[in-house]
């Protein structure tokens, strides 16, 4: 017989995520992820300046402002071909790579560890499910230590970023055509003493614990698949695109080669949302065979993954191993989630190391530019969050928003069914996984967990 388990909210993570879950004989036959709450910043930019959208833009979340301003700055100047100088560019990288680092440490050690290890017997750690908790005492508690110091971590990247970025979440730097930073040798040898301690917390620590828990848990290496398409749109950019840029974009469909990005492919379905049409401004609730405020973000009508996991395979061309990789990450799975994260955390550092040395205190870091003032003109921007695909389009008319559109990472992944019935990226991660006790569904939570997702993005 089967049972119906609905996870409602599923806790650790940013903003309101439903799950229900079918289950049968212990295996999940069908699953539904939901997006519980609408906000309508699509709305709120309407008629707004179009130099408003990187400054409101980053309120759409905490956890990657850094993202949305930044990718709002872009879509505005490649809309009227403006480049901003090589510094701005560096400074840029530094802020956001910054926030990646903030970003994973906070999703390993304090959203996604404690599907795993035993916190401490008192609140916030209490209540919890506790089945299938396979660390020893000592291993326990050396990994709340860890907990403790990546708070510790969190504040240091969150520093770094607000060295340039002027205050950190929501940066005030980052703004079309470059950034208002101030660059000094003492800024710039303040980030690099911060960043040498991340550093070894992420060499020493982090790597460490990702590989402990790889080995504890060897199955969750073929568990959460998805659906085996990934996207990437490419982050920390140098000026010679084809030369160190750090993540490339491309897209992986199947087993097939690897594809170049046009963003051409990409549309959404709400077919499973309650919106009257793709604008995803136009509200409809309810509305019948809908259940998520999130739309259904596809690319040539297919179901995509998005994150840590599609950039490193976009970037070792598929193969199973070398290049970036350490680990085999040809399956997706829990374990390849989270092992991309801390891969690409060593990546990042050592692209930091290089963009810190090649920024020029007397350099310019702003190029000026207006839009015209009259007409109608639009753009697009995209870029990779630390969760991963993130595109922002406009048009502006007499240089107001006439609109705004947002496809965010956590739209890729926890998207609900499209027109044709095919399941999103973090539903068809559940369909088809063991789980021990319905009552006590850990196994789902470690799926859903391991995408990283952020209701706070995916419904903006
Ligand atoms: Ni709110 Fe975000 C990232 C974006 S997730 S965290 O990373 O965009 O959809």
């Amino acid at each position: 017989m089967s049972k119906t388990i609905i996870i409602d909210p599923v806790t650790r993570l940013e903003g309101h995520l439903k799950i229900e879950l079918t289950i049968e004989n212990n295996k999940i036959q069908a699953a539904k992820a939901s997006g519980t709450m609408f906000r309508g910043l699509e709305k709120i930019l309407v008629g707004r300046d179009a130099f408003d959208a990187p400054i409101i833009t980053a309120r759409i979340c905490g956890v990657c402002p850094v993202s949305h301003s930044y990718v709002a700055s872009v879509a505005l100047e490649s809309s009227v071909g403006v480049t901003p100088p090589t510094n701005a560019r560096l400074i840029r990288n530094l802020i956001l790579s910054a926030n990646f680092l903030q970003s994973h440490i906070l999703h390993f050690y304090h959203l996604a560890l404690l599907d795993f290890m035993v916190g401490p017997d008192m609140p916030p750690w209490r209540p919890t499910l506790q089945r299938d908790m396979r660390f020893s005492a000592t291993e326990n508690e050396r990994l709340f230590k860890h907990y403790d110091m990546a708070l510790d971590m969190r504040r240091k990247t969150h520093s770094m970023g607000a060295i340039f970025g002027g205050r950190l979440p929501h940066p005030s730097s980052v703004i079309p055509g470059g950034v208002t930073a101030i660059v000094t040798k003492e800024r710039i040898d303040q980030y690099k003493t911060l960043l040498e301690e991340v550093s070894g917390f992420v060499v020493d620590t982090y790597a460490g614990d990702v590989q402990l828990l790889t080995e504890t848990y060897p199955e969750y290496s073929k568990m959460g698949a998805g659906p085996g398409n990934f996207i990437s749109y490419g982050a920390f950019f140098d000026d010679d695109p084809h030369s160190k840029t750090l993540f490339k974009s491309g897209v992986l469909l199947g087993e097939g080669t690897e594809e170049k990005l046009d963003p051409v492919h990409l549309s959404e379905s709400v077919a499973s949302s309650w919106y009257t049409n793709a604008s995803g401004t136009e509200v409809l609730y309810p509305k019948e065979g809908a259940y998520s405020w999130i739309k259904a973000p596809r690319y040539k009508g297919q179901v995509m993954e998005a994150g840590s996991l599609a950039r490193m395979k976009v970037n070792s061309g598929g193969r199973t191993s070398g290049g970036l990789l350490s680990y085999d990450l040809s399956h997706p799975s829990v374990l390849s989630r989270h092992q991309a994260r801390v891969i690409e955390s060593i990546e990042l550092i050592k692209g930091m190391r290089r963009w810190l040395d090649e920024l020029d205190p007397s350099a310019p870091v702003y190029r000026a530019f207006a839009l015209p003032q009259s007409g109608t003109i639009s753009g697009i921007g995209l870029l990779e969050a630390p969760r991963g695909a993130l595109g922002h389009w406009f048009t502006v008319e007499n240089n107001k928003i006439l609109s705004y559109q947002i496809i965010t990472p956590t739209c890729i992944n926890a998207s609900p069914a499209d027109e044709k019935g095919n399941a999103g990226a973090m539903e068809a991660a559940l369909v088809g996984s063991d789980v021990g006790d319905p009552q006590e569904a850990i196994e789902a939570l470690r799926i859903v967990h391991s995408f990283d997702p952020c209701l706070a993005c995916a419904v903006h």
